[in-house]
């Protein structure tokens, strides 16, 4: 592949005047007329610009000792999954099909999810730092349907967040490949306040569930076809905070699909769950974000300040706008009961 220059400026540093900072740059309607400005290699802006159109960009993972890695991850998780891997007739989709957050314990997958081409590729074509905060390692496909990750995990200012999906083998048709909706991550950002919802303080299976319905909506109302990513190994994509994607049908379950997620966030902004939030009460269950480089708490932040404090340093309004927010201290919480009563 082309070079990935590993170093990361702001437009600022770059000499780019960008009016829009609370978008990421590949999100930004003025990305076009940007890029050319962002001293991109030819190989970021054909990035850049796929995930601007398409929502996705698939590009080689920029890692010489990729393939030692993949097989010596196969080898430690393997044997956690309570599959027989080595029998070719074994049903591989019995057992456990994910392992979340395996970096903390896997050296290998901790670099795949740290690799800092791939941090300083995302904080270039964002416009923020980047910084991973979760793994996923699949044996097999998931089978999950379309959805956006931004239900799950979601930033104010939004879709400051994306997901890198790598490879570990030659993906097979009959194995579950990953598909997606090409330019859906243009498409309406799902919220409880869209499917007309409360989410604060409820508990559901999964945050996608309640939107399951809607997302099936869209994509019969544009008469959406999904594409399938039959990738080689070590090819990896990109996948843009409100991309649609899912895993197809596993229609050959003695297959394996190995591969590793990883998902992103961008510094100086409120990391939050959507679906359990009710955005315009001011009511967010924020997350707790560690970054997988440093294992160092990235707190949450509203242009700089801490998010906390941004907010209570607001007007008289505010225990009432946005008092009782997921991570917010008691004495919030008691200013909101004295303004409601509750
Ligand atoms: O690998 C797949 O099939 C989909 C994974 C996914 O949706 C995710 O990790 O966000
Ligand atoms: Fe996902």
């Amino acid at each position: 592949m082309g070079r990935i220059v590993a170093t990361f400026a702001t437009t600022q540093e770059m000499g780019v005047t960008n009016p829009l900072p609370g978008l990421p740059l590949i999100e930004s309607p003025l990305f076009l007329t940007m890029a050319d400005a962002m001293g991109l290699s030819e190989e970021e802006k054909r990035i850049g610009r796929d995930l601007f159109q398409q929502g996705y960009a698939v590009f080689d993972f920029p890692d010489a000792d990729i393939d030692a890695r993949i097989e010596r991850i196969k080898t430690r998780l393997a044997p956690h999954y309570g599959v027989d891997f080595a029998d070719p007739e074994a049903d591989k989709t019995s057992g456990e099909r994910r392992i979340q957050d395996a970096w903390q314990s896997d050296p290998d997958v901790q670099s795949i999810a740290a690799n800092e081409a791939v941090i300083a590729l995302l904080s270039k074509l964002y416009g923020r730092q980047a910084f991973p905060f979760q793994t996923l390692n699949f044996p097999v496909g998931t089978q999950q349907e379309a959805h956006s990750d931004m239900v799950h995990f979601s930033s104010l200012p939004e879709k400051f967040m994306c997901g890198v999906w790598l490879a570990m083998e030659d993906i097979q048709p009959d194995a579950g490949p990953l598909f997606y909706y090409p330019g859906s991550h243009r498409w309406p950002v799902m919220s409880n306040a869209l499917i007309g919802r409360r989410g604060f303080e409820t508990s559901l299976n999964s945050a996608q569930d309640p939107f399951a319905e809607a997302w099936r909506g869209l994509c019969a109302a544009q008469n959406a076809q999904p594409s399938t990513f039959l990738a080689r190994k070590g090819q990896a994509l990109i996948w843009c905070a409100n991309l649609l994607h899912g895993g197809s049908a596993q229609n050959d379950p003695r297959l394996t699909r190995w591969s590793q997620v990883t998902h992103y966030y961008f510094d100086d902004c409120i990391y939050y769950t959507p679906a359990f939030s009710d955005e315009a009460l001011g009511k967010l269950q924020m997350r707790r974000i560690e970054s997988i480089t440093d294992g160092q708490l990235r707190p949450n932040l509203y242009q700089g300040q801490p998010a906390e404090q941004a907010f209570a340093s607001g007007g008289s309004a505010r225990a009432g706008s946005a008092g009782k927010t997921g991570g917010f201290g008691s004495k919030a919480r008691r200013a909101l009961r004295r303004a409601f009563g509750g």
